[in-house]
């Protein structure tokens, strides 16, 4: 029996189909067409993300993965109790496939941790890899994978008693806008005490070039992936969109931090949600906003830290200074 059959979370944590219809309908009502980055990640979106990492131009994952094996001892030992036998639960909200925890699991379990690792993914077949994966490569591991989204994750964590370490990699906090990122990490940062500990990625403003080709990759998956929400609207929503006339564009923005990224609408076209009973219409070169992915500076993520009431412990980087994983103490 896999671990995730037998731990597998509530059906109601995934976004249902009309979340889905609620937010379409709201963002594509606006003057300013938007559709959230959250939906991105139905299966086949996870599995585009995961080609992502592989890319030449997607530095963040490989920087990080380098930057957690360059660390571990020390995160290692920032992330546990100080007292060894002390129980404790490794929360990780938007796990994935886990690729660069591998490095932090393996190494608490050589130190002879006593955890529970909880990875949280909005994509159960993300989870499903990961589970399945772990009994393999880590058969000792406790898991308890959780399907759900942060708003649900972060009840989840409230609601859990005992010491807990909390991750939030990959540069996931940089999909927020600013006023929400504030919230979150309040959220995140409320059920905490002093002797849980909080570990969150955050990509580093660099090369503008740089940045803005690991979000217009040569292979065109990045596009692929900003896609699949169209596809996905014509699978779940019976919507009617002709990827044909349909591009994907981004732009890095230095003066915000700021990764947009749009689908472009190549002609006048309107299309139907036959779920909703509902169509729009879209003009020649309408854009219609999918994603942020912020970058930041060592000053933006003191003073966030500060304003969310965490002090900044430590940051940890790799050797180019890409990428940093800040430890945040409630
Ligand atoms: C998963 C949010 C970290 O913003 O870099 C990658 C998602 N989008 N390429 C990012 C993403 C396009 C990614 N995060």
């Amino acid at each position: 029996k896999s671990l995730t059959n037998s731990q597998q979370p509530t059906p109601h944590n995934e976004p249902t189909p009309t979340d889905l219809a609620h937010h379409v309908r709201e963002g594509l009502s606006r003057p300013f067409k938007t559709l959230s980055s959250m939906y991105f990640y139905d299966d086949e979106g996870s599995r585009l993300f995961q080609q992502i990492m592989a890319l030449p131009e997607y530095y963040p994952t490989r920087t990080e993965f380098a930057l957690l094996t360059r660390h571990q001892v020390a995160i290692g030992e920032a992330l546990r109790p100080q007292r060894p036998e002390e129980p404790f639960f490794l929360l990780e909200l938007g796990a994935g496939d886990g690729l660069k925890t591998k490095i932090l699991l393996r190494h608490l379990l050589q130190t002879g941790a006593r955890f529970t690792y909880v990875p949280v993914d909005i994509s159960a077949a993300a989870l499903d890899g990961l589970a399945a994966s772990l009994q393999t490569e880590l058969p000792d591991l406790r898991v308890e994978p959780v399907v759900a989204d942060y708003a649900d994750a972060l009840r989840l964590m409230a609601a859990r008693p005992g010491r807990k370490a909390v991750l939030f990699l990959g540069s996931n906090i940089g999909n927020f806008l600013p006023d929400d990122r504030l919230q979150f990490l309040r959220n995140l940062a409320q059920p905490l005490t002093p002797d849980d500990r909080l570990l969150v990625g955050f990509d580093l403003q660099k090369d503008p070039r740089q940045i803005r080709a690991a979000y217009d990759d040569s292979q065109g998956v990045t596009a692929a992936f900003n896609f699949n929400l169209l596809h996905r609207l014509n699978r779940e929503l019976g919507a009617d969109f002709d990827l044909a006339h349909w591009q994907h564009y981004t732009d890095y923005d230095p003066l915000a931090g700021a990764v947009r990224s749009f689908l472009v609408s190549t002609r006048a076209q309107t299309v139907r949600f036959a779920a909703l009973d509902w169509a729009v219409d879209f003009a020649a070169w309408e854009m219609v906003h999918t994603e942020n992915s912020y970058k930041f500076t060592r000053p933006g993520i003191a003073e966030l830290a500060q304003t969310a009431g965490l002090a900044v412990q430590h940051i940890f980087t790799d050797e180019q200074d890409f990428f940093a994983d800040v430890l945040l103490q409630p």
